[in-house]
């Protein structure tokens, strides 16, 4: 039987599926239930200092793709989130934290809290799409490298990156450069895809409320994305990678581990399913594992082969037409 228990960064996950940050990881309830699980790891809901109610609602809207989402960072704050964490350690499972800071020096100040109260990893979130006035740090290289190293000088736990997509090979070299410099440990991608648009056609209205209607978009929707960001960087850099996009299925994480990923993260279909996502999950896991020869996720990471192609010109009546 294929196991699905992983190691990154010296900590050991007992399932390579965890929550995204963000889905069903806001109260001490959601944390629970996770803990409770059949999930990796407990992510706790990226932080900030001040508990936060987020934006107005609707604020989330899912369809048969994914989900379209502007929460505006609801969250306990920093404060209730330190006493949960011994609560939670029980669960006997990583714990990771993930941090948004709003003014220049929270994320610091949260690291060191977070590092003291003894979580196993720690995430600075650079890509928050739905902060209005606030742009996604991860498309500021300069503030991003800047950000990074700050928090780097603070904790010497697992500290990784939560990034937006890419979709230049610029940015992709460049941010790979830049968690090099920093020291990252390892690396989330991708968060949401932000400032995307659905429509209910019969109301002649926008699905969400905030920010005008925009809002990050996740799930089936940007799985093609997600396995091209994990796959970039998974090419750039030497690092874990948990891959973040598009997975609902055993055979989607199963992508994910090809393209270059070793551990998935799983948001709209976690919300979508409750935290008996999991169960599912990691039973598919397992048998798209066997069936392909592997013993574990380790086994499968990066296996993802090049496609042959054949000179433009000397084509077979089977490719002829494209
Ligand atoms: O809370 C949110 O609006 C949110 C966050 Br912090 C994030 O990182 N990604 C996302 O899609 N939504």
């Amino acid at each position: 039987m294929a196991e699905v228990s992983i190691e990154i960064c010296g900590v050991r996950f007992p399932s390579a599926a965890i929550n995204a940050a963000g889905a069903k990881d806001v109260s001490a309830g959601d944390l629970e239930a996770l803990g409770q699980s059949e999930a990796g790891a407990i992510v706790i809901k990226t932080t900030t200092k001040a508990f936060r109610s987020g934006n107005d609602l609707p604020r989330w809207h899912t369809d048969g793709m994914g989900s379209i989402n502007s929460m505006g960072l609801p969250n306990l704050g920093i404060e209730r989130y330190l006493e949960l964490v011994p609560v939670l350690r029980r669960w006997n499972k990583p714990l990771i934290a993930s941090v948004s800071g709003i003014e220049e020096g929270d994320n610091e100040e949260m690291i060191a809290a977070y590092d003291k109260a003894g979580v196993d990893m720690i995430e600075v979130n650079l890509s928050c799409p739905n902060l209005a006035g606030k742009g996604q740090l991860g498309y500021d290289l300069d503030a991003s490298r800047e950000m990074l190293a700050s928090c780097r000088k603070i904790t010497k736990r697992p500290m990784g990156a939560k990034l937006p997509p890419y979709f230049d090979g610029f940015q992709f070299e460049r941010m790979a450069a830049v968690l090099k410099e920093t020291g990252a440990d390892f690396v989330v991608t991708i968060n949401s895809v932000g400032n995307t648009l659905i429509i209910d056609p019969e109301k002649e209205e926008k699905m969400i409320a905030p920010n005008g209607g925009f809002g990050g978009l996740g799930g089936s929707y940007v799985k093609p994305i997600s396995l091209a960001n994990v796959h970039k960087f998974s090419q750039l850099l030497d690092l874990p990678i948990v891959g973040v996009g598009g997975v609902s299925s055993g055979v989607d994480a199963f992508e994910h581990l090809l393209a270059g990923a070793s551990a998935v993260g799983v948001g709209t279909a976690l919300v979508n399913e409750g935290p008996a996502v999991f169960t599912r999950l990691n039973a598919e896991l397992r048998t798209v594992l066997e069936e392909h020869g592997y013993d574990g996720p380790a086994a499968a990471r990066g296996k993802l082969k090049d496609k042959t192609g054949t000179p433009a010109g000397k084509e077979t009546p089977a490719t002829q037409a494209r």
